[in-house]
């Protein structure tokens, strides 16, 4: 459609005046869709429900997954309390996403995830004594002996993301039908990284599937003080690949919009960029206070709408759960979760001196000497 409009240049020195015509044109537009199928109360907002939304086993099996995840979490936070574990950062609120994609995910898909994502890992095979061995400062627990394709937690924010667009290029140079799965957060989506790695998996069309988990912090920072941009999803728009948004408390629309992406990946149609919105119900991490930068009432009110309650009320009108369920799910999930940590605990440490045994294939004479003065055969200089 043409827009023509007559505009007047004045020009200062001469004082003549001149009359141009400006042509222009509407190039591009784009819209971000944002999907839901079940409210914070458990009601369906969708008619008909998908498949999925009546399979009771199936439904079960997603609802089991983020209990188990939330309960292993809670036990993470008190080991580390008691000096047992170094660090931890917790996926609180936020296992709907986890348990989505693990779910979807076949085993010879690769996983890249950041620091949160043990729903998936554990449904991918990771144990949870391995994540426990991890953040208690042993490196074979990303030695995964379940899922050993998948890549190990990564700390350094969104570095993963080319990871996964040069493993998604290898898939498809190699002709294979699999898919990579990148998972990130918020604050990632602002590092030249996201970007980059975006731009590539457009161009060239890669088997890959960008999650974005979207819970409003990126420690203390929210999403308003790191871009103007109104949804995150908007900036697969720029990169020429489909983004949307969905409820990253909603289970059921995790699952029934990452299976298309992840489909749409496998059969050649393209990469995504979901927007998972959910919230940070924990800490950024156990070395971190969120009371110092967000106030309660804020927190009180997000925990209205977190995922596990609202399947939960879902299940329960839908007649597939009841209380005496619950209890047992969550004294054998307890059960699983002791016997991880009696494992990690029971793991001899790791010889200091290891610390040097992966980063090169020969060691600097640097490193030498340091490698040396930890065995305690030499003081350093
Ligand atoms: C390259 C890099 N820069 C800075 C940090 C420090 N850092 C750790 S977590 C974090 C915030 C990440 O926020 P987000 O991506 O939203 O993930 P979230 O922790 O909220 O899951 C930052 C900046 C880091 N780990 N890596």
């Amino acid at each position: 459609m043409l827009n023509q409009q007559a505009k007047v240049l004045i020009s200062g020195q001469q004082n003549i005046q001149l009359q141009v015509q400006e042509y222009s044109r509407l190039v591009t537009h784009f819209d971000i869709q944002y999907h839901q199928m079940i409210d914070y109360q458990g009601n369906p907002v969708v008619s008909p429900l998908p498949a999925i939304a009546t399979d009771r086993d199936q439904l079960i099996q997603l609802y089991q997954a983020m209990l188990k995840t939330r309960l292993f979490d809670k036990k993470a936070i008190s080991l580390q309390r008691r000096g047992q574990l170094g660090t931890y950062a917790s996926s609180l609120g936020q296992e709907a996403i986890g348990v989505a994609i693990g779910s979807i995910m076949k085993d010879e898909d690769v996983l890249f995830p950041a620091y949160r994502e043990y729903a998936a890992q554990f449904l991918r095979g990771v144990k949870m004594s391995e994540i426990l061995l991890y953040w208690g400062g042993n490196e074979q627990g990303m030695n995964f002996q379940g899922p050993q394709r998948d890549f190990p937690i990564c700390v350094p924010i969104a570095s993963q993301a080319p990871h996964a667009v040069g493993v998604a290029y290898a898939m498809q140079l190699r002709g294979e039908k699999r898919v990579a799965v990148c998972v990130l957060g918020d604050g990632a989506t602002s590092k030249g990284d996201f970007y980059e790695a975006i731009n590539a998996a457009g161009t060239w069309d890669l088997p890959v599937v960008f999650i974005i988990n979207n819970n409003r912090l990126a420690i203390s920072l929210p999403q308003n003080k790191q871009t103007r941009a109104q949804t995150l999803a908007q900036k697969a728009i720029a990169a020429g690949i489909a983004g949307e948004q969905v409820d990253g408390n909603d289970v059921l629309a995790l699952y029934i919009r990452i299976e298309q992406a992840i489909d749409n990946a496998r059969r050649g149609a393209g990469p995504t960029v979901i927007e998972a919105l959910t919230y940070r119900l924990c800490d950024h991490t156990t070395a971190d206070d969120a009371s110092r930068y967000r106030s309660e009432k804020e927190l009180q009110e997000n925990w209205l709408y977190e995922p596990i309650k609202r399947f939960n009320l879902y299940l329960t009108q839908m007649g597939y759960w009841s209380d005496k369920d619950e209890e047992k799910l969550i004294t054998q999930c307890k059960g699983e979760v002791e016997s991880a940590v009696d494992e990690y605990l029971h793991t001899p440490d790791q010889a200091s001196e290891s610390m040097f045994d992966y980063l090169y294939a020969t060691l600097p004479s640097s490193m030498e000497q340091q490698r040396d003065a930890v065995m305690g055969k030499e003081t350093l200089k």
